[in-house]
């Protein structure tokens, strides 16, 4: 299966609940009236695109009328398209490493598809012919250092691990030094993810980045925080995303699971209500389904009429 139809099967549940409905209010009208956007905004409301964001979109799409002359719905439509990629441009999919060394710091609560998206980003620099090393930084739970070894060990991979228990910081540290001996390309750095002691959980990601941002600092490697975010919990997203960009400084999103829902206007309030731009969508539990972000690819997935 190719890249666009992973994708657009990816975003079938999104097309389904969101897309079909904001086609019919279109083309079920003959006027452009005041109707037709109040049916709008429910419908981008309820697909989590954020009311803030879903007031833009309104906004916009009246000024087009104006400037315009539209006066048919179905014309308007294409506009409402226009507006949406606008909305979502001067997003960079994907990495752009320029150092010898870079260093992906990985953060998320428990279950968004950290650990799970860091092994198809490190499969893919693999296959590319990047050096990739992994650090079990979840040191929280005994099952996630396992699950990274596992994968490093699918993978062909090294993973710098210490025992249950031990500080994050210190593995991160342990890591880093690694990577470097080794020659490594690129390092992607787990973290753990529980939420029931939240506080504790910022301090130790905020002592894990000093870490790495001083080493690496020392040794000129480019590090980023990237934040995963389980699109199927809506606008509890959102909320996370504020958390975790306050305590680290998020540098972009990995938005997984678009697959499972069908409120992918997530994407719209992730870009427009953090402005944090988006780097990799999750369509699916596949290697595959892991691509860069492009926004223009998104919404032609998205609006067109081939299955
Ligand atoms: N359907 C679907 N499942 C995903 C996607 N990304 C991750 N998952 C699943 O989400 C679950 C939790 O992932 P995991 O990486 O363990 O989360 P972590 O706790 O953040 O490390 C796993 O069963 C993954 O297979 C995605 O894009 N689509
Ligand atoms: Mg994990």
């Amino acid at each position: 299966m190719g890249f666009l139809q992973r994708l657009k099967d990816g975003l079938k549940k999104t097309k389904a609940g969101f897309v079909n409905k904001v086609s019919n209010i279109f083309t079920g009208r003959t006027n452009i009236d005041d109707e037709l956007f109040e049916e709008l905004e429910e419908v981008l409301i309820q697909a989590d695109v954020g009311v803030k964001t879903t007031f833009t979109l309104i906004e916009k799409l009246k000024e087009d009328v104006e400037k315009e002359e539209i006066t048919e719905p179905e014309e308007l439509m294409k506009y409402f398209q226009k507006e949406l990629k606008s909305l979502l441009q001067n997003d960079e999919g994907g990495f752009n490493f320029e150092n010898d060394l870079n260093i992906i710091m990985v953060v998320g609560v428990n279950g968004a598809g950290k650990t799970t998206t860091i092994a198809k980003i490190a499969g893919r620099h693999k296959e590319e012919g990047k050096k990739v090393m992994l650090a079990a930084g979840d040191t929280f739970r005994a099952g996630a250092i396992e699950q990274l070894q596992i994968w490093g060990d699918r993978l062909g991979v090294n993973v710098i691990s210490q025992q249950e228990g031990s500080d994050a910081a210190a593995v991160a540290y342990d890591a880093v030094q690694s990577a470097r001996a080794k020659g490594v390309d690129l390092l992607i750095v787990d973290t753990a993810g529980r939420l029931h002691t939240q506080t504790n959980l910022m301090e130790e990601l905020k002592k894990v980045k000093r870490v790495i941002d001083r080493e690496a600092e020392a040794i000129k490697a480019g590090v980023e925080v990237l934040l995963v975010l389980d699109a199927t919990t809506g606008q509890n997203a959102i909320s996370q995303a504020k958390l975790f960009n306050d305590a680290v400084d998020v540098d972009g999103v990995a938005l997984t699971k678009l697959d499972g829902t069908a409120k992918g206007g997530i994407v719209i309030a992730v870009k427009n209500e953090l402005q944090i731009p988006i780097k990799l969508i999750g369509v699916g539990e596949a290697a595959e389904d892991l691509q860069n972000f492009d926004p223009e690819e998104f919404i032609e997935a998205l609006f067109s009429n081939e299955e």
